[in-house]
């Protein structure tokens, strides 16, 4: 099987989490587009949904799976996104496509956090992705020092503004052997407004596709 047809499936198996007549999370990225399009069969069964990126909510209302804002919504049953590396402990480092931000907030916001990747995700040390941060424009060049500081290299993501009008810095060359305290220093710099490391909230189940079939860990 190849990439696509491993996140195929674990897209599938993502459907078993789905609780019916609640509000799901859903999240970003080609594993969760995958997912979204798995949902669109059995979205009468569905509340609907709050969407981690505007990219994710157009696919969904193309299907036409209602979307909610999130402040207007109080209990999000389950949320389900990907992640660009995961280990055992299910700690994560997400925020590849940009959409970090969303991401954590949807994360905090739900009951449970279900991660769906292909094999090719896990790993045993974070850091090997580069590190994505999310700061506010006028904190890049503060917050890339402090980053260097860390023993990363930080490299501004040229040409590209998230949903929320700030900058990403892909921090590379990290080793990340301990996810929570390395997401708290990140996130205390002045201007950080989000690391893409998720390990003060992990994910709560793990679905990795593999060649011999879905695995689950959590
Ligand atoms: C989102 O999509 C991101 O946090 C992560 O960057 C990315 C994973 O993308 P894909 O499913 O395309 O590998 O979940």
């Amino acid at each position: 099987m190849n990439q696509d047809e491993l996140k195929q499936k674990v897209a599938e198996a993502a459907i078993e989490y789905v609780v019916p007549g609640t509000v799901i999370g859903i999240g970003t990225g080609s594993t969760a587009n995958l997912f979204i399009d798995e949902l669109a069969k059995i979205k009468g069964r569905i509340e609907g949904t709050v969407a981690s990126s505007v990219a994710s909510t157009e696919r969904l209302k193309g299907h036409g799976i209602p979307v909610y804002e999130l402040n207007d919504v109080d209990e999000v049953s389950v949320y389900i996104d990907g992640a660009d590396e995961a280990t055992r402990h299910l700690h994560l480092i997400k925020g590849g496509g940009g959409a970090l931000t969303r991401e954590k907030i949807v994360a905090a916001v739900a009951k449970k956090f279900v991660c769906i990747a292909d094999g090719s995700k896990l790993v045993d040390v974070l850091g090997n992705f580069p590190l994505p941060v999310e700061v506010i424009p006028m904190a890049r060049s503060y917050v890339a020092r402090e980053l260097s500081k860390l023993g990363g290299r930080p490299e501004l993501r040229a040409g590209f503004t998230t949903d929320n009008g700030n900058v990403i810095l892909d921090v590379h060359d990290l080793q990340i052997m301990e996810p929570a305290k390395l997401e708290a220093q990140i996130n205390n710099l002045a201007g950080v407004v989000t690391v893409g490391i998720f390990a003060l909230r992990p994910a709560d189940v793990l679905l990795l596709g593999t060649a011999d079939g879905v695995h689950k860990l959590g």
